[in-house]
């Protein structure tokens, strides 16, 4: 299976994982390899040659020739490269889908979506490529004008996790690219694979219409080069996606330099069901938010607090959900499967953790709590625990697993207070008929976080909006809305057309 998956996308057993640039794949053979592994059974699918410090500085410097051409290029032209691209994606589309989720372990469909998600930024960007307006100011002194541009940033460095191999890329590559910037992309150490197969995808396309080489990958086998990737001051925007903890790290070290940092990191997000909310909705959007892609999205579904009139038929609801689902759990590669593996042991130990740390806070495990030792793999059961307050340390945490937290409410202002009391900012839902309920949920006094929903879930966000979160989860928006912005510096322009020369505030210096 494995091997046909690869075939498809022209990957062998043995890949490198460097694109230097100029078609160049580095021959490094001494900086360590990556094993990517099926989650679902544990076999390695095929060996990743790690990069090397000197392979890095020549992408770096490659890099920096593209970008002394690429920012002149007319935007719509650029805008035309990532066409090309989303077009060569079309194509592939049921191959990488595959492949994402042969090394992610997501479902194929869930796969497949995430290629599409990349198609629909190419589309998107294509399209902002004709529009990177500026605004144009009237200046306060006569016989001058104003307005303002925005040119390219420069290099950026992508760092994205293993969650979302290649959608998230996409979001900052192709608007980076109709920006004028260059990417330099450095993978999940756990999903080099599909880094590999969408660079080899995109820079055919590109190379195929004449386009220089505007993507470059590079895959770390320690953590060396990353860190030297996030201080390095020709790097001026990094784009970082993954845990809170190494985010800190990442906008620590980036700031340090006076760099621009882009985080998008943890969530803990919460749907909140008040006494009027529509349970043909809401149950499967809990189910979906909180099992699919087994509960490894930064938008997973973790909370969800229900109006205690109902707390306990959604609770039996839910695990009669569940009931059903366990037997759609296995090889997420099959069209049946609803959930895969957890993407490593160490998630499944995570889960495990979490668990136990639940029971000793006094909650009870409605359904699941358990890994699936028959069988190969990283699988674990879903699972819901009720009894638990929002302040526990166990609910407040984001383990990427597929565990739900269940907790009663009373009060509407009571459930928003609950859902904005933890340290994470990211997704948000309210289920509800109550129209100032709904409102009051979207007012300023309502959810914090970067994604505020009615009536739909906290994950699967379209690539139209602005896509990410407040505190913890780091600040950063990156997709659709006016997310282009923070891959080009704004400069402010004041042109005098006059024979004076009269001062801002009216102030005078004659001599
Ligand atoms: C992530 O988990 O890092 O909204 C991104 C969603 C997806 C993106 C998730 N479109 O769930």
């Amino acid at each position: 299976m494995s091997g046909k998956i690869l075939a498809a996308l022209g990957l062998a057993a043995n890949e490198s994982g460097t694109y230097l640039g100029r078609g160049e794949w580095a021959a490094t053979t001494d900086a360590g390899t990556l094993s990517p592994t099926n989650p679902a059974t544990g076999d390695v699918i095929a060996t990743v040659r790690a990069s090397s410090a000197a392979d890095y500085e020549t992408i770096v410097q490659r890099a920096q020739e593209a970008f002394a051409v690429w920012r002149t290029t007319p935007a719509p032209r650029r805008g035309e490269a990532v066409r090309l691209c989303g077009e060569a994606l079309r194509k592939h589309k049921d191959a990488l889908g595959s492949l994402v989720a042969l090394e992610m372990g997501k479902i194929k469909p869930e796969g497949d979506g995430e290629v599409q998600e990349m198609i629909d930024i190419a589309d998107f960007a294509v399209g902002q490529s004709r529009m990177l307006y500026g605004n144009t100011m009237h200046s306060e002194r006569p016989g001058h004008r104003m307005y303002e541009q925005w040119h390219p940033i420069g290099l950026v460095g992508i760092v994205s996790a293993f969650n979302f191999p290649v959608a998230v890329w996409a979001w900052n590559a192709f608007l980076a690219a109709i920006c004028g910037d260059i990417c330099i992309w450095k993978p999940s150490p756990k999903t080099p694979l599909s880094a590999i197969a969408t660079m080899k995808i995109c820079n055919e396309a590109l190379k195929e219409a004449g386009f220089p080489d505007i993507f470059f990958l590079f895959n770390d086998a320690g953590t060396d080069l990353a860190q030297a990737f996030v201080d390095d001051k020709r790097i001026p925007l990094i784009s970082f996606t993954g845990s809170t903890k190494v985010g800190r790290i990442v906008g620590e070290r980036v700031a340090k330099r006076m760099g621009r940092s882009l985080l998008e990191l943890g969530g803990n997000n919460a749907i909140i069901l008040d006494k009027s909310a529509d349970l043909k909705l809401a149950i499967p959007a809990i189910v979906f938010g909180a099992v699919g892609t087994a509960g490894q999205r930064c938008t997973s579904t973790r909370r969800v607090l229900v109006h205690s009139s109902i707390h306990d038929t959604v609770v039996d609801t839910l695990v009669k959900a569940y009931g059903q689902l366990e037997q759609k759990i296995g090889d997420p590669t099959l069209s049946t499967t609803l959930m895969g593996p957890l993407n490593s042991p160490e998630a499944v130990q995570a889960y495990l953790a979490a668990i136990e740390q639940a029971k000793a806070a006094g909650g009870t495990v409605r359904t699941g709590g358990k890994a699936l030792t028959d069988r190969k793999g990283n699988f674990v059961l879903p699972t819901i625990v009720t009894g638990l307050k929002n302040s526990d340390k166990v609910v407040q945490t984001e383990t990427f697993a597929p565990i739900l937290y269940v907790m009663p409410f009373d009060t509407l202002d009571e459930a928003i207070a609950e859902q904005n009391a933890v340290p994470q900012g990211l997704s948000s839902a309210i289920f509800t008929q109550d129209l100032k309920a709904a409102e009051q949920y979207l007012s300023a006094s309502g959810s914090d976080c970067g994604i505020a929903n009615v009536n739909i879930g906290t994950s699967g966000a379209e690539i139209g909006g602005a896509f990410g979160g407040e505190k913890e989860t780091g600040g950063g928006r990156e997709s659709g809305s006016d997310a282009w912005k923070v891959y080009m510096r704004r400069q402010t322009n004041t042109i005098n057309y006059s024979d004076a020369l009269p001062l801002a505030q009216g102030i005078k210096f004659e001599f």
